[in-house]
């Protein structure tokens, strides 16, 4: 015992130097000092740019939140002041980069681009006492901090279950406060269109309700006969992009196609092989209905659909799914035989690949990227696609040794829909992943070299919510294993500490309870 012991006292030592860290995740660099900084309603936010200004207001936001005052924001240096600097050309690749340094005389946020300064801003937060007081005081700390990952996700299910704008914005300002920087908002599925489409009106009017939910766990126990509706006006995206872009955090939509596209069908039953009808589905699982790949109006209908979302939202990438397509009814569709017959396609999974590319020339033709998940490696990789690698790890170890940018999310690991208790007290899809197991997750697999292992861009949560009816509960599933994974897609590798984390995470549990949000406490 004594060793282990004595080598995990010694690590906290490097670590704390006197102090214990309560940052997640944890920094690269944290050297403490004497003294401290008394931070209260006299405090001046000094703030240079425009962009500084962006930090500075989350800051506010935080503070009339968490502590019921906020400070005075000025233009000019003033003496006890927290002064935000952001350098105005920020090295490439180097943007998140930040130096934060406290002293009695004052608190300075250096920022190599604005997101670092915004990041220093949340580590500052994060050294405020969670117990609320109009004077906080904050221990001298000088802090150099960078990611390990470029992509750091969450994502969010509200095809399954619809949740509100006001959600979804706290759901971004969990994402930031995480130093998190993608959130993937998954906005079609069998179960319910949930983004307006000027062109498509039906898509909302029909697509966004379904008349009746399973109820209890899949193959289910009847229904509710209780109509379901919901989504998002073009209003409320673009409002949705704005918060978010304030925080630094970059919206990957994601339009499912071929498969789960049972709401765009029930709307449009010309997109479909048979022509309907088709039903908003009641109930989860892999549906057969889906796009035809044999007819040019469902592409003409997609690429619609593609030019309103690329409009609206300004991230280079677009998710397209690609996920769980049946091909029962392409292989009895003679417009998607003809088509294989005239391509010279050797089977229907070719055929999928001929969809897919088809719709990533139509993206790339529009200064866009495709995303999808690894099942766009059946019957041949678009050239240019992203792979989410979903299906355990395989799929991400294959794309990226045929030099295609990867998104990490196996489900073993990183499925926040499992359940966190070994019994839990609620319906879930099954699996057990707990926070350990997730914070224990290393995105780079080993079998790579160092080449491929260069073309994981990152890691990202996946939030699916056939059993996650509301808001509450989706905090449960993603508190605090969410923590766990902004030290995974942050820290650098060598810092992983397990001991640590956990001794860290008793700071952080008091501030989701100054968020108000709920979360899962752990097995009694
Ligand atoms: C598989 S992950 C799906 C989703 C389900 C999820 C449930 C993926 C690309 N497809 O449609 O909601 O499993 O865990």
């Amino acid at each position: 015992m004594r060793p282990v012991f004595l080598s995990i006292f010694a690590c906290l030592c490097y670590f704390s130097r006197g102090q214990d860290s309560p940052i997640v995740p944890q920094p690269v660099k944290t050297t403490w000092l004497q003294g401290s900084f008394t931070l209260d309603s006299k405090t001046i936010l000094f703030v240079g740019s425009g962009s500084e200004k962006t930090s500075a207001d989350f800051f506010n936001d935080y503070l009339q939140r968490v502590y019921g005052f906020r400070l005075t924001i000025r233009k000019q240096p003033a003496a006890r002041s927290i002064r935000l600097l952001t350098r105005q050309t920020p090295v490439k690749g180097q943007e998140s980069r930040y130096h934060l340094k406290v002293a009695a005389s004052g608190i300075v946020i250096s920022g190599e681009g604005a997101e670092g300064t915004f990041y220093g801003m949340q580590t500052l937060i994060q050294l405020l006492p969670t117990v609320p007081s109009k004077s906080l005081r904050i221990p001298a700390v000088s802090i150099e901090d960078y990611p390990r990952f470029a992509y750091r996700g969450l994502h969010l299910d509200v095809g399954r279950h619809f949740f509100p704008v006001s959600f979804v914005k706290r759901y971004i300002d969990y994402i930031a406060l995480h130093k998190m920087n993608y959130f993937h908002w998954h906005l079609t599925d069998d179960q319910g269109w949930r983004i307006a489409i000027k062109k498509y009106p039906r898509l909302t009017t029909i697509g966004a309700c379904r008349d009746s939910t399973l109820i209890g766990h899949y193959p289910g126990m009847g229904f509710d006969s209780t109509r379901y509706c919901g989504f998002y006006t073009r209003e409320e995206v673009k409002e949705v992009i704005k918060y978010a872009a304030a925080r630094y955090v970059t919206i990957l939509p994601e339009i499912e196609l071929p498969g789960h596209s049972s709401a765009a069908l029930a709307a449009y039953p010309w997109l479909g092989c048979t022509g309907g009808p088709y039903q908003v589905q009641p109930a989860w699982g892999v549906i057969k209905d889906v796009f035809c790949a044999g007819n040019d109006s469902a592409f003409a209908f997609i690429q619609d659909v593609l030019d309103e979302v690329m409009a609206l939202f300004p991230s280079t990438y677009i998710h397209i799914g690609g996920d769980e397509c049946p091909k029962d009814s392409w292989k009895v569709c003679p417009k998607c035989q003809k088509r294989m017959h005239d391509l010279g396609l050797k089977d229907e999974h070719a055929l999928q690949s001929y969809f897919i590319q088809r719709i990533e020339r139509y993206i790339n033709s529009r200064g866009k990227q495709i995303i999808g998940w690894d099942e766009l490696l059946e019957g041949g990789l678009a050239p240019k696609a992203t792979v989410m690698s979903w299906r355990g790890e395989q799929g991400g170890i294959d794309a990226a040794r045929l030099h295609h940018n990867v998104i990490m999310t196996p489900d073993e690991y990183v499925y926040f829909d499992y359940s966190q208790a070994k019994k839990d007290d609620s319906l879930t899809i099954g699996g057990y992943l707990p926070l350990e197991k997730v914070y224990h997750y290393e995105p780079i697999p080993s079998t790579l070299d160092s080449a491929a292992a260069g073309y994981i861009r990152g890691a990202q949560a996946n939030v699916w919510t056939e059993y996650i009816a509301n808001t509450q509960k989706i905090e449960y599933m993603i508190f605090p294993r969410l923590s766990a994974i902004s030290e995974v897609l942050w820290s650098p590798k060598t810092s992983k500490n397990w001991t640590d984390f956990q001794r860290r995470m008793k700071t952080q549990y008091k501030r989701y309870d100054l968020w108000k949000a709920n979360y899962y406490h752990g097995e009694e």
